[in-house]
Protein backbone atom coordinates (compact mmCIF):
# COMPACT_ATOMS: atom_id res chain seq x y z
CA UNK A 1 0.00 0.00 0.00
CA UNK A 2 1.40 3.36 -0.90
CA UNK A 3 1.57 5.82 1.75
CA UNK A 4 3.19 8.98 2.63
CA UNK A 5 6.10 9.49 5.11
CA UNK A 6 4.91 10.55 8.60
CA UNK A 7 5.79 13.52 9.58
CA UNK A 8 3.00 14.93 11.56
CA UNK A 9 5.15 15.53 14.77
CA UNK A 10 7.91 16.45 13.00
CA UNK A 11 7.45 20.42 14.07
CA UNK A 12 7.22 21.87 17.09
CA UNK A 13 3.48 21.70 18.01
CA UNK A 14 2.35 24.81 20.37
CA UNK A 15 0.11 22.66 22.52
CA UNK A 16 -0.18 19.02 21.30
CA UNK A 17 -3.74 18.21 20.61
CA UNK A 18 -5.25 14.62 21.55
CA UNK A 19 -4.88 12.36 19.04
CA UNK A 20 -7.19 11.17 16.31
CA UNK A 21 -7.76 9.41 13.67
CA UNK A 22 -7.99 11.84 10.99
CA UNK A 23 -7.60 12.77 7.10
CA UNK A 24 -3.42 13.36 8.20
CA UNK A 25 -2.80 10.41 10.01
CA UNK A 26 -4.78 8.00 7.03
CA UNK A 27 -2.34 9.78 4.27
CA UNK A 28 0.45 8.31 6.29
CA UNK A 29 -1.15 5.66 8.54
CA UNK A 30 1.10 2.63 6.91
CA UNK A 31 4.63 4.43 7.38
CA UNK A 32 3.48 6.02 10.80
CA UNK A 33 2.41 2.10 12.27
CA UNK A 34 5.12 0.28 10.54
CA UNK A 35 7.70 2.71 12.14
CA UNK A 36 5.98 3.16 15.62
CA UNK A 37 4.60 -0.91 16.26
CA UNK A 38 7.75 -2.86 16.49
CA UNK A 39 6.79 -6.43 14.77
CA UNK A 40 3.73 -5.09 13.32
CA UNK A 41 4.73 -6.03 9.94
CA UNK A 42 5.57 -10.20 11.49
CA UNK A 43 2.10 -9.50 13.40
CA UNK A 44 -0.07 -8.65 9.84
CA UNK A 45 1.32 -11.86 8.62
CA UNK A 46 0.98 -14.16 11.23
CA UNK A 47 -2.88 -12.83 11.33
CA UNK A 48 -3.10 -14.56 7.83
CA UNK A 49 -1.83 -17.88 8.97
CA UNK A 50 -4.16 -17.94 11.69
CA UNK A 51 -7.10 -16.98 9.89
CA UNK A 52 -6.36 -19.87 7.15
CA UNK A 53 -6.21 -22.30 9.68
CA UNK A 54 -9.58 -21.10 12.24
CA UNK A 55 -11.34 -19.32 9.75
CA UNK A 56 -14.32 -22.12 9.11
CA UNK A 57 -16.48 -23.08 5.98
CA UNK A 58 -19.96 -20.51 6.31
CA UNK A 59 -18.41 -18.33 9.30
CA UNK A 60 -17.25 -14.89 9.75
CA UNK A 61 -13.93 -13.28 10.70
CA UNK A 62 -14.11 -9.92 12.16
CA UNK A 63 -11.41 -7.33 12.06
CA UNK A 64 -12.59 -4.67 14.60
CA UNK A 65 -10.54 -1.24 14.40
CA UNK A 66 -9.21 -2.30 11.12
CA UNK A 67 -7.80 0.96 9.58
CA UNK A 68 -6.61 0.60 6.33
CA UNK A 69 -7.54 -3.07 6.55
CA UNK A 70 -4.04 -4.73 6.62
CA UNK A 71 -5.24 -7.68 8.92
CA UNK A 72 -8.41 -7.86 7.01
CA UNK A 73 -6.61 -8.16 3.73
CA UNK A 74 -3.60 -10.78 5.23
CA UNK A 75 -6.74 -12.72 6.39
CA UNK A 76 -8.28 -12.29 2.68
CA UNK A 77 -5.22 -13.85 0.86
CA UNK A 78 -5.05 -16.96 3.13
CA UNK A 79 -8.53 -18.10 4.03
CA UNK A 80 -9.46 -21.20 1.92
CA UNK A 81 -12.22 -21.65 3.83
CA UNK A 82 -15.98 -21.66 1.72
CA UNK A 83 -18.15 -19.42 1.62
CA UNK A 84 -16.19 -17.37 4.69
CA UNK A 85 -16.70 -13.57 5.03
CA UNK A 86 -15.12 -10.77 6.82
CA UNK A 87 -16.50 -7.99 8.53
CA UNK A 88 -14.41 -4.86 8.70
CA UNK A 89 -15.19 -2.55 11.42
CA UNK A 90 -13.67 1.34 11.88
CA UNK A 91 -15.79 4.18 13.27
CA UNK A 92 -12.88 6.46 11.78
CA UNK A 93 -14.55 7.30 8.27
CA UNK A 94 -11.28 9.04 6.53
CA UNK A 95 -9.83 5.65 7.64
CA UNK A 96 -12.39 3.55 5.44
CA UNK A 97 -13.12 6.13 2.51
CA UNK A 98 -9.08 5.23 1.98
CA UNK A 99 -9.71 1.69 2.51
CA UNK A 100 -12.20 1.46 0.13
CA UNK A 101 -10.18 2.64 -2.26
CA UNK A 102 -7.39 -0.07 -1.57
CA UNK A 103 -10.12 -2.62 -1.90
CA UNK A 104 -11.46 -1.69 -5.15
CA UNK A 105 -7.95 -2.65 -6.62
CA UNK A 106 -7.54 -6.06 -4.42
CA UNK A 107 -9.35 -8.96 -6.03
CA UNK A 108 -10.04 -12.60 -3.98
CA UNK A 109 -12.80 -15.13 -3.32
CA UNK A 110 -13.14 -13.85 0.22
CA UNK A 111 -16.05 -10.94 0.24
CA UNK A 112 -15.63 -8.17 2.93
CA UNK A 113 -18.19 -6.37 4.18
CA UNK A 114 -17.08 -2.56 5.29
CA UNK A 115 -19.18 -0.87 8.30
CA UNK A 116 -18.45 2.49 9.68
CA UNK A 117 -19.69 1.73 13.29
CA UNK A 118 -17.93 2.17 17.18
CA UNK A 119 -17.36 -1.62 17.40
CA UNK A 120 -19.17 -1.53 20.84
CA UNK A 121 -21.94 -1.29 18.39
CA UNK A 122 -21.55 -3.67 16.43
CA UNK A 123 -23.44 -7.30 16.89
CA UNK A 124 -20.68 -10.48 16.24
CA UNK A 125 -22.31 -13.33 15.09
CA UNK A 126 -21.46 -16.91 13.67
CA UNK A 127 -17.70 -15.81 14.76
CA UNK A 128 -14.99 -18.02 13.77
CA UNK A 129 -11.36 -15.65 14.25
CA UNK A 130 -12.23 -11.94 15.64
CA UNK A 131 -9.09 -9.44 15.19
CA UNK A 132 -8.46 -6.63 17.68
CA UNK A 133 -4.78 -5.32 16.02
CA UNK A 134 -3.79 -2.62 18.57
CA UNK A 135 -7.45 -1.82 19.06
CA UNK A 136 -9.03 -2.36 22.48
CA UNK A 137 -5.91 -0.21 23.36
CA UNK A 138 -8.22 3.07 22.66
CA UNK A 139 -11.84 1.70 24.25
CA UNK A 140 -12.31 3.30 27.67
CA UNK A 141 -10.99 0.97 30.10
CA UNK A 142 -14.93 0.45 31.84
CA UNK A 143 -15.86 -0.65 28.65
CA UNK A 144 -13.33 -3.40 27.25
CA UNK A 145 -14.72 -6.16 29.62
CA UNK A 146 -18.30 -5.94 27.87
CA UNK A 147 -16.68 -5.93 24.62
CA UNK A 148 -14.71 -9.18 25.13
CA UNK A 149 -17.41 -10.76 26.72
CA UNK A 150 -19.90 -10.01 23.41
CA UNK A 151 -16.83 -11.45 21.49
CA UNK A 152 -16.30 -14.62 23.28
CA UNK A 153 -20.25 -14.65 23.09
CA UNK A 154 -20.30 -14.72 19.08
CA UNK A 155 -17.75 -16.89 18.86
CA UNK A 156 -18.12 -20.66 17.47
CA UNK A 157 -16.56 -23.39 19.72
CA UNK A 158 -13.12 -23.21 18.73
CA UNK A 159 -12.94 -19.99 17.74
CA UNK A 160 -9.87 -17.60 18.32
CA UNK A 161 -9.70 -14.37 18.79
CA UNK A 162 -6.17 -12.22 17.91
CA UNK A 163 -5.65 -9.71 20.59
CA UNK A 164 -2.48 -7.26 19.90
CA UNK A 165 -1.61 -4.34 22.20
CA UNK A 166 0.72 -1.89 23.73
CA UNK A 167 1.56 -3.69 27.06
CA UNK A 168 2.60 -1.91 30.82
CA UNK A 169 4.24 -3.35 33.32
CA UNK A 170 3.94 -3.70 37.25
CA UNK A 171 7.78 -3.32 37.72
CA UNK A 172 8.84 -0.12 37.26
CA UNK A 173 12.37 -0.98 36.21
CA UNK A 174 11.21 -2.92 33.48
CA UNK A 175 8.35 -0.13 32.55
CA UNK A 176 11.26 2.34 32.10
CA UNK A 177 13.28 0.19 30.10
CA UNK A 178 10.88 -1.07 27.50
CA UNK A 179 9.63 2.17 26.83
CA UNK A 180 13.12 3.25 26.28
CA UNK A 181 13.18 0.28 23.90
CA UNK A 182 10.37 1.68 22.11
CA UNK A 183 11.92 4.99 21.73
CA UNK A 184 15.18 3.50 20.56
CA UNK A 185 13.38 1.49 17.74
CA UNK A 186 11.46 4.28 16.71
CA UNK A 187 14.53 6.47 16.79
CA UNK A 188 15.85 3.60 14.91
CA UNK A 189 13.03 4.37 11.85
CA UNK A 190 14.08 7.97 11.70
CA UNK A 191 11.62 9.13 13.91
CA UNK A 192 13.63 12.63 16.06
CA UNK A 193 13.57 13.22 19.94
CA UNK A 194 10.65 15.84 19.11
CA UNK A 195 8.21 13.66 17.04
CA UNK A 196 8.32 11.24 19.62
CA UNK A 197 7.70 13.23 22.39
CA UNK A 198 5.07 15.19 21.14
CA UNK A 199 3.53 12.11 19.32
CA UNK A 200 3.79 10.27 23.05
CA UNK A 201 2.04 13.22 24.32
CA UNK A 202 -0.84 13.34 21.91
CA UNK A 203 -1.59 9.53 23.32
CA UNK A 204 -1.90 10.21 26.14
CA UNK A 205 -5.63 9.34 27.71
CA UNK A 206 -6.36 8.24 24.44
CA UNK A 207 -4.56 4.83 24.41
CA UNK A 208 -4.24 3.15 27.46
CA UNK A 209 -2.45 0.23 27.49
CA UNK A 210 -2.76 -2.50 30.54
CA UNK A 211 -0.55 -5.33 31.59
CA UNK A 212 -0.72 -9.01 29.97
CA UNK A 213 -2.14 -10.28 33.35
CA UNK A 214 -4.70 -7.95 33.27
CA UNK A 215 -5.75 -8.94 29.66
CA UNK A 216 -5.38 -12.61 30.53
CA UNK A 217 -7.51 -12.67 33.73
CA UNK A 218 -10.05 -10.33 31.87
CA UNK A 219 -10.10 -12.60 28.68
CA UNK A 220 -10.03 -15.53 31.04
CA UNK A 221 -13.34 -14.01 33.03
CA UNK A 222 -14.95 -13.64 29.38
CA UNK A 223 -14.71 -17.10 28.93
CA UNK A 224 -11.89 -17.77 26.80
CA UNK A 225 -10.46 -21.28 27.88
CA UNK A 226 -6.52 -19.84 27.35
CA UNK A 227 -4.95 -16.54 26.84
CA UNK A 228 -1.12 -16.92 26.20
CA UNK A 229 1.12 -14.21 24.23
CA UNK A 230 2.31 -15.74 20.91
CA UNK A 231 4.45 -12.47 20.20
CA UNK A 232 6.26 -9.51 21.64
CA UNK A 233 8.25 -7.30 20.38
CA UNK A 234 9.34 -4.72 23.65
CA UNK A 235 6.23 -3.39 24.69
CA UNK A 236 3.67 -4.45 22.06
CA UNK A 237 2.52 -8.53 22.21
CA UNK A 238 -0.06 -9.80 20.82
CA UNK A 239 -2.00 -12.84 22.49
CA UNK A 240 -4.39 -15.54 20.98
CA UNK A 241 -7.16 -16.17 22.68
CA UNK A 242 -9.06 -19.32 22.59
CA UNK A 243 -12.81 -20.50 23.04
C1 LIG B 1 -4.22 -2.61 11.64
N1 LIG B 1 -6.08 -2.87 13.20
O1 LIG B 1 -3.59 -1.94 10.80
N2 LIG B 1 -14.86 1.71 17.18
C2 LIG B 1 -14.33 1.45 15.97
N3 LIG B 1 -13.02 1.72 15.65
C3 LIG B 1 -12.28 2.32 16.60
C4 LIG B 1 -12.78 2.64 17.88
C5 LIG B 1 -14.14 2.31 18.15
N4 LIG B 1 -14.68 2.57 19.33
N5 LIG B 1 -11.79 3.22 18.59
C6 LIG B 1 -10.70 3.27 17.80
N6 LIG B 1 -11.00 2.73 16.59
C7 LIG B 1 -5.28 -1.90 12.46
C8 LIG B 1 -4.64 -0.85 13.33
S1 LIG B 1 -5.26 1.42 14.76
C9 LIG B 1 -3.95 1.26 15.87
C10 LIG B 1 -5.59 -0.27 14.35
C11 LIG B 1 -3.07 2.44 15.99
C12 LIG B 1 -10.10 2.56 15.44
C13 LIG B 1 -9.38 3.82 15.00
O2 LIG B 1 -10.20 4.62 14.16
C14 LIG B 1 -8.16 3.24 14.28
O3 LIG B 1 -8.39 3.09 12.91
C15 LIG B 1 -7.96 1.88 14.95
O4 LIG B 1 -9.07 1.68 15.82
C16 LIG B 1 -6.69 1.75 15.76
O5 LIG B 1 -4.02 -3.82 11.85
O6 LIG B 1 -3.21 3.41 15.24
O7 LIG B 1 -2.16 2.37 16.91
Amino acid sequence: MNSSKDSLYASPVGDVGAFKFDDSVVRVFPDMIRRSVPGYSAIISAIGLLASRFARDRSVCYDLGCSLGAATLSMRHQITAEHCRIIAVDNSEAMLARFQEVLQQDQAAVAVDVLCADIRDVAIENASVVVLNFTLQFIPLEDRRQLLQKIYQGLLPGGILILSEKLKFDDDRQQDLQTQMHHAFKAAQGYSGLEISQKRSALENVLIPETFSQHQSRLRQAGFSSAEVWFQYFNFASIIALK
